[in-house]
């Protein structure tokens, strides 16, 4: 397993059109290990591969839901909260029929360090994608799972959330990320 280096804008390579996977092999299944190390060490909830530098149409995700309790939020207590890992891998993945209702969520990337904004996507969709054995999936998603595939299947594409904003709010969060650069 290995660490990989995640691209931040303005790096170019973040606009590029990612191409099919093809071959569903053991190198596949490394850059998946090292995708899922270098998401949890960020640590972020999804990671698609051009973040990374390979320009394949491949992503994951672990949204980490919280572990339930058994006593109130925010009261204190001794135990450990831990989280509950859902790993998930989509390889060429595409969106069948987004919903007209849309979703909105305050969105964050690995890509463009600690800044937030709100983006409206469908809060619905039907995804097809397929597995590390090319096998086919289908399933009907919706919340932050609906919401994060479609960031990381922008990313496929070489759009970033940023993309979904005025170009005024874009480039404002774009200094804002330069400022932060110089003064560290
Ligand atoms: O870690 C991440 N959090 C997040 C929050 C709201 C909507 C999307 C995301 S994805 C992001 C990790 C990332 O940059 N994936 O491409
Ligand atoms: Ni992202």
């Amino acid at each position: 397993m290995a660490l990989l280096p995640i691209l931040e804008v303005p790096d170019p390579r973040l606009k590029t059109i990612s191409q099919p996977v093809t071959l569903f092999d053991d190198d596949l299944r490394r850059l998946v290990d090292d995708m899922f190390e270098t998401m949890y060490d960020a640590p972020g909830i999804g990671l698609a591969a051009i973040q990374v530098g390979v320009p394949k149409r491949l992503l994951v995700i672990d949204l980490q839901e919280p572990a339930p309790h058994d006593h109130a939020e925010g009261e204190a207590c001794g135990h450990d909260h831990g989280v509950i890992n859902n790993p998930r891998i989509f390889i060429n993945p595409e969106i069948l029929d987004p919903s007209d209702d849309m979703a909105t969520y305050n969105e964050g990337c690995l890509s463009v360090p600690d800044q937030y904004a709100e983006v409206d996507r469908p809060a619905k969709i039907r995804a097809r994608w397929q597995d590390l054995d090319g096998k086919i999936h289908e399933e009907n998603m919706d919340g932050m799972m609906a919401t994060c595939l479609q960031h990381e299947m922008d990313h496929l594409e070489g759009i970033l959330f940023i993309d979904h904003l005025s170009r005024l709010k874009r480039q404002m969060l774009l200094k804002k990320i330069e400022k932060l650069r110089k003064a560290a």
